[in-house]
């Protein structure tokens, strides 16, 4: 065994040895308990950062420990490889999009290797290779046929130099990121899949996830967004045309009813665009409010504008005669594109009337009769109701259902319940995606591609010119056969929005090879993932996404559970100086010299100790160093033969050295269990320090225990140490591994006695040995009675005795 500690040499030893024997291939073996550890997949983006290096040490630490605890562990990785930066880069460089992306997922996956992660490389999964993608074209078909998507207009950023559509992300201050023209906004025709189909089961099944982090689950409930209300029909006076038409509304405050003093629709909604016909006010209007951005944010910060059209509406209740206005807050997507306006009890409403004159009418006044002036702000909570008739008088609450209950028996409306949630558009004017599995045909309309013609492949030997998709100026592409009809026709050259590719790749990885279905019998061993690990960034749209499209391929019947991931943990964040590591702060530290200077081991135990997995990690040059020494001080004590016996006294009691040795795996597996790696590594320390206390058999098994806990951490160094000292031999040595974790001896920790150091006027003098609870008369005793300790006490007396439980005595002898 080498006297130095050489983390280069042990861990790529160790690393060729798995990578020969496949170390951490799995199968579906039955008389095991199963556990799939999974962090999210990296985007190849050319090198692992630090923030890739905590996501998938925290992965391989479960993995590793959940391994030993005797589980058929399967833990995969592969590339979320589609996606715009492989655009850009090509553009930048020169190079086409495949190109960039294979090698840095080389790169890429040399790192991983050298970070010793314990990976089934044999289920690796690439999402921009036929073999993968072909299945989501598969999929998108199914789901065609069951109806569960369609085609409908969507706007889209319009670079009218470039000619091309552009994603957010290449919006810059209003701009194309290249051509620097003002982009417009532009409708075309675009697919989407209907997630608000599963609105109520995505919500409703959060209830059964308590293995997931509060916070993501509120996070997933608000972007779905329920609401319970009513849809209310209002009539429209048209003297001029003479029509009857009803303008239905949705709203959440039915008891607010008698309070509605105008109107407000969407600029896109009919009845406005009918408004505009002939009158260029409005027109005018309309068109502006096309400039500001549809995102909901911007639209609850843009200024309250609007326009009054000729049309008035009669109040289902009361017959009032209501303005009809247009205004800019309104958005068409949400509920009917119209609102009941009740300024009294809404902010915005309240905003507008102010700004155009309009009439606020209280029709709820607070339940503790706070004095409120209806002119000056609404009063937007629950209270007792006024002005409103035969409801005059009601709570908020009760209110709302009478009314609703009356308005229906009137088919004056009916009750609703609204999503915010909105169908997940999928269409990318993009080329480095998916093709979408689509034709049309001038005749036939849009037919899907027939299932033995998939996969659609999209060509990867393409030159970017600029912006525009090659696959939109590639006839051999584009240029195809009506399957229905046998006419020429055009393939779809949009490809899909890349969360498709990360909706469902868990499944994947169960079975991989399988070039006849999307998944088999395997996915339903290894899903759901046991745990997860990933960024919170990703709280909502991936994991909303993929707890989606594991409800679809149940629904056609290919998994059985009802939900993908099982538990989730979502890991803090790497921060330098207090803040986020990013490239544009120019903050970050780069893994890869750190491994090379240090190795993976203490890269991997810097990184877990530092903090808490779910909490944001401090970046410090000194924490590596630290752990740094930590695993060479360890090295260097196993490496050098003890030294021959200290003086006994310095030596903790046998029994005493036990108990402290199981009370601090107790501790360890218990940190173990909830996750809290920081605190292992801590216990970890403090065994090592216990061992360096301790006589020869306790030290033994005290690092026996140590290398196991720390196993899964700093595998290289544990695996090694482990076999050089021959532990785990019963005729042979065991692989560090397969050795059984470490179990808490119960009755080490009901030892009787407990030790004390003794100091005299604040120095370490010895030791003492007293029994559980002594008191401070037997502790006196026991030191005057000790025979090392006589020289000092000779001849002085006792002032003071101070006693700190369990650890130490302090005397203040005076002459
Ligand atoms: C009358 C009312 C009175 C409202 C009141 C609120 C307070 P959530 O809870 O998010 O579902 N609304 C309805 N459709 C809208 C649209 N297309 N664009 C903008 N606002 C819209 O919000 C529901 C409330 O948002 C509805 O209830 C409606 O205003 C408004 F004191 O109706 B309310
Ligand atoms: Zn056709």
């Amino acid at each position: 065994m080498d006297q130095q500690y050489q983390p280069e040499k042990i861990e790529t030893q160790l690393q060729q040895q798995w990578e020969a024997s496949q170390h951490f291939h799995v199968t579906e073996e039955t008389n095991k308990e199963k556990f799939y550890c999974l962090s999210m997949f990296p985007y190849p983006s050319g090198a692992l950062h630090m923030g890739h290096v905590r996501n998938y040490t925290i992965g391989d630490v479960i993995s590793r420990y959940q391994r030993m605890l005797g589980k058929n562990v399967l833990q995969p990785i592969g590339w979320d490889a589609f996606g715009l930066p492989a655009e850009n880069a090509a553009i930048k460089h020169h190079v086409p999009p495949a190109k960039w992306t294979e090698d840095n997922i080389h790169y890429m996956r040399t790192q991983f290797k050298r970070l010793g992660f314990s990976y089934d490389w044999t289920r690796e999964i690439t999402t921009c290779q036929p073999a993968y993608y072909r299945w989501e074209q598969w999929l998108f078909i199914k789901l065609f046929e069951k109806k569960l998507v369609y085609k409908k207009n969507a706007i889209v950023n319009w670079d009218p130099v470039d000619q091309t559509v552009l994603a957010n992300e290449q919006v810059v201050d209003g701009r194309g990121w290249r051509s620097g023209a003002i982009v417009e906004r532009r409708e075309i025709p675009q697919w989407f899949i209907k997630i608000t189909a599963y609105a109520e089961e995505l919500l409703n099944e959060l209830d059964n996830l308590p293995g997931w982090p509060e916070q993501v689950k509120t996070m997933q409930r608000n972007w779905i967004g329920r609401s319970e209300g009513a849809l209310i029909y209002f009539a429209i006076e048209n003297n001029l045309e003479n029509t009857k038409e009803k303008l239905s509304v949705f709203t959440t405050r039915a008891d607010t009813l008698f309070g509605v003093t105008y109107l407000a629709i969407a600029p896109q909604h009919p009845l406005a665009i009918k408004a505009a016909k002939n009158n260029p006010e409005i027109a005018k209007f309309i068109a502006d409010c096309k400039q500001i951005p549809t995102a909901e944010a911007a639209i609850a910060t843009a200024e309250k504008r609007g326009i009054a059209t000729p049309y008035f509406a009669t109040h289902p209740l009361t017959g009032e005669k209501l303005p009809i206005w247009i205004a800019n807050f309104v958005l068409m997507e949400y509920g009917a594109g119209a609102v009941m306006s009740v300024p009294a009890h809404d902010e915005r409403d309240h905003a507008f009337a102010k700004q155009y004159h309009l009439l606020i009418k209280p029709v709820i006044k607070p339940i503790n009769n706070t004095p409120w002036d209806y002119d000056a702000a609404a009063f937007t909570e629950d209270g007792i109701l006024i002005q409103s008739g035969e409801f005059s008088d009601n709570l908020s609450a009760d209110a709302r259902q009478k009314i609703i209950a009356l308005i229906q028996k009137k088919k004056l409306g009916e009750r609703q319940i609204h999503y915010r949630l909105r169908d997940w558009g999928v269409s990318r004017q993009r080329y480095w995606g998916t093709p979408i599995p689509m034709i049309n045909c001038a005749h036939c309309g849009t037919v899907p591609v027939p299932e033995k013609d998939l996969p659609v492949v999209l060509p990867t030997d393409v030159i970017f010119t600029g912006a525009t998709s090659p696959l939109k100026t590639l006839p051999e592409f584009y240029q195809t056969t009506c399957p229905a009809c046998g006419k020429i026709a055009e393939r779809e050259t949009d490809t899909f929005d890349t969360f498709i590719e990360s909706s469902w790749y868990y499944a994947r990885y169960a079975c991989p090879d399988q070039n006849k279905k999307m998944l088999d019998d395997r996915a339903n061993y290894w899903t759901p993932v046991d745990q997860y690990i990933g960024g919170i960034e990703h709280a909502v749209l991936h994991l909303l996404y993929a707890r989606f499209f594991h409800k679809l391929m149940r629904d056609v019947g290919l998994v059985k559970s009802n939900e993908p991931f099982k538990n989730l943990l979502t890991q803090g964040m790497v921060l330098k100086d207090g803040s986020k590591m990013s490239k544009s702060k120019g903050n970050t530290v780069d893994p890869q010299p750190l491994i090379e200077k240090y190795g993976a081991d203490t890269v991997r135990l810097f990184i877990m100790f530092a903090a808490p997995p779910d909490q944001g990690l401090e970046w410090s040059d000194a924490g590596v160093d630290g752990a740094h020494r930590f695993l060479k001080k360890l090295w260097v004590f196993c490496a050098t033969p003890p030294s021959p016996s200290p003086s006994l006294s310095s030596l903790l009691a046998p029994d005493i050295a036990r108990r402290r040795l199981h009370e601090i795996l107790d501790q360890i597996n218990f940190d173990y269990a909830r996750q809290q790696f920081n605190t292992v590594i801590s216990g970890a320390m403090k065994l090592f320090n216990l061992i360096q206390e301790c006589d020869k058999t306790i030290s033994q098994e005290g690092l026996s225990i140590l290398l196991r806990v720390l196993f899964p951490v700093t595998p290289h160094i544990c695996a090694t140490l482990w076999q050089a000292l021959e532990f785990g031999q019963a005729g042979q040595t065991i692989e560090i591994e397969k050795a059984p974790w470490p179990v808490v001896d119960k009755t080490a920790l009901k030892t009787t006695t407990q030790q004390f150091v003794v100091q005299i006027n604040g120095k370490m003098r010895g030791q003492i040995t007293a029994i559980n609870n002594a008191t401070e008369e037997n502790l006196r005793e026991l030191i005057y009675a000790e025979p090392s300790l006589a020289k000092f006490l000779a001849g002085k007396t006792l002032r003071k005795m101070i006693v700190v439980p369990n650890k130490l005595v302090n005397l203040v002898l005076g002459e």
